[in-house]
Parts: C-alpha cells; structure tokens; sequence
C-alpha cells in the first residue's frame, strides 16, 4: 500500500564503533591497568563491567567517552554507513539516526552532530534524533545492540533488531525477537518483511 516505512537506526555499536574506540583510548590513557578484550565482554554497560574488574575501573572507563573527541573520533562500523545511505534513497522509506547522548553533555551531543555530517553528509543532519528514551519514537523497525530498550512507553511502536556486538553476542535471543549479525547481513530482507 502507500504507506512509507519508518526505520530507527542506533550510533553507538551499529554505525560507530564505540567499543573498539573505548579499549584503544583506555589502553592508551591507562596503559599499565588491566582491560577486558573485546573476546571477553559480556553485558551492555562497559562501566559495569570494568568496575566489577576493579572498581576505581568504573570512574576510569567513563572518563574516556567523557573526554572531548571520543565520540567524533569513533570509526564507523564495516558496511553500516553504505546501509543507511542505501536505505535512504530506497522509495517509501524514511531513515532516522536514533541515539542516546551521555548525561555528561559538554561534548557528546555536538560530536554526534559532527560525525554524522563527516560520514553521512550535512543534509543527514535532518534525519538525527538524540533522546534518552527510544519507547516514544515511533518508527517500524529499531535496528539497535542493546538487548532491552525500555522507557515511559511500554508498547513502542518499533520492532526491535537487535545488532550484534561483542558483548551481546553470546545471549540467547529471546524469541520472537530477530538479529541482525553486521551490515553484510541481509538488512533489505528485514525492511522488507515489514512492507505492507
Ligand atoms: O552514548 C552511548 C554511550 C553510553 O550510553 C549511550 C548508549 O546509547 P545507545 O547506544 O543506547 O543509543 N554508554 C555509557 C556507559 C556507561 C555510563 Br556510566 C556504558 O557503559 N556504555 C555506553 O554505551
């Protein structure tokens, strides 16, 4: 029928590379304190589990996404970039960037603003939506790694992809939600299931 499809993308963990950013700038900064691989995470929060290391671990993992350039500085992840451009000049579908800043807003939300314009160009700006609480955009789809979005609204509107990452990628998927493994997965068959 005429109606457009309406698809949230998440930043960190699907389009940048957020975790892969942390470990090089804490090895960097902290270079003599112990770290967790990639291999080894498990949980959403990198906080969490870097305190549970050690737990002055937790105030020195988030000085790192605290300092100015983290978020700007994040490569993006393979494929995700080309998906969204892809995805946004495909008839009746409207893209949208769907992302939650830190509570230490002195850099976060400006250098998010800024990576979209490097990497996906000034007019992308419009497709940009920072909210701490994903349940009260509507939208069809919510392409996003963290395994529970949860907020105000208990019925979002969205269904929830769940991207993998490194440390979700061990969780048993509780059904009937669906994956997406990367970009190279087949994102086009996902959109287009939910096609009227
Ligand atoms: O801006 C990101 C990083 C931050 O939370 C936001 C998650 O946004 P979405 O990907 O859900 O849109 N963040 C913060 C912490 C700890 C804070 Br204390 C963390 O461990 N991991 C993390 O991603």
């Amino acid at each position: 029928s005429g109606k457009r499809l309406r698809v949230l993308v998440d930043m960190d963990g699907v389009l940048a590379d957020f975790e892969g950013g942390f470990l090089k700038k804490y090895r960097a900064r902290y270079p003599t304190e112990p770290y967790i691989t990639l291999e080894d995470r498990r949980g959403f929060w990198v906080s969490t589990q870097y305190g549970q290391l050690r737990s002055d671990l937790c105030e020195k993992a988030i000085s790192i996404w605290e300092s100015k350039g983290f978020f700007i500085d994040l490569d993006p992840l393979p494929g995700g970039v080309e998906a969204v451009k892809e995805m946004a000049e495909m008839n009746d579908t409207d893209v949208f960037i769907c992302t939650s800043p830190i509570k230490h807003y002195k850099h976060c939300p400006h250098e998010k603003y800024a990576w979209v314009e490097k990497h996906l160009g000034r007019d992308f700006l419009e497709q940009v939506i920072l909210t701490r609480d994903k349940t009260l955009i509507t939208g069809d789809l919510l392409i996003d790694d963290k395994p529970d979005i949860l907020g105000v609204e208990p019925n979002p509107a969205w269904e929830h992809i769940l991207f993998s990452a490194c440390h979700n990628k061990h969780l048993p998927l509780s059904l009937p939600q669906r994956r997406l493994l990367s970009w190279l997965d087949d994102w086009r068959a996902i959109l287009d299931s939910k096609r009227q």
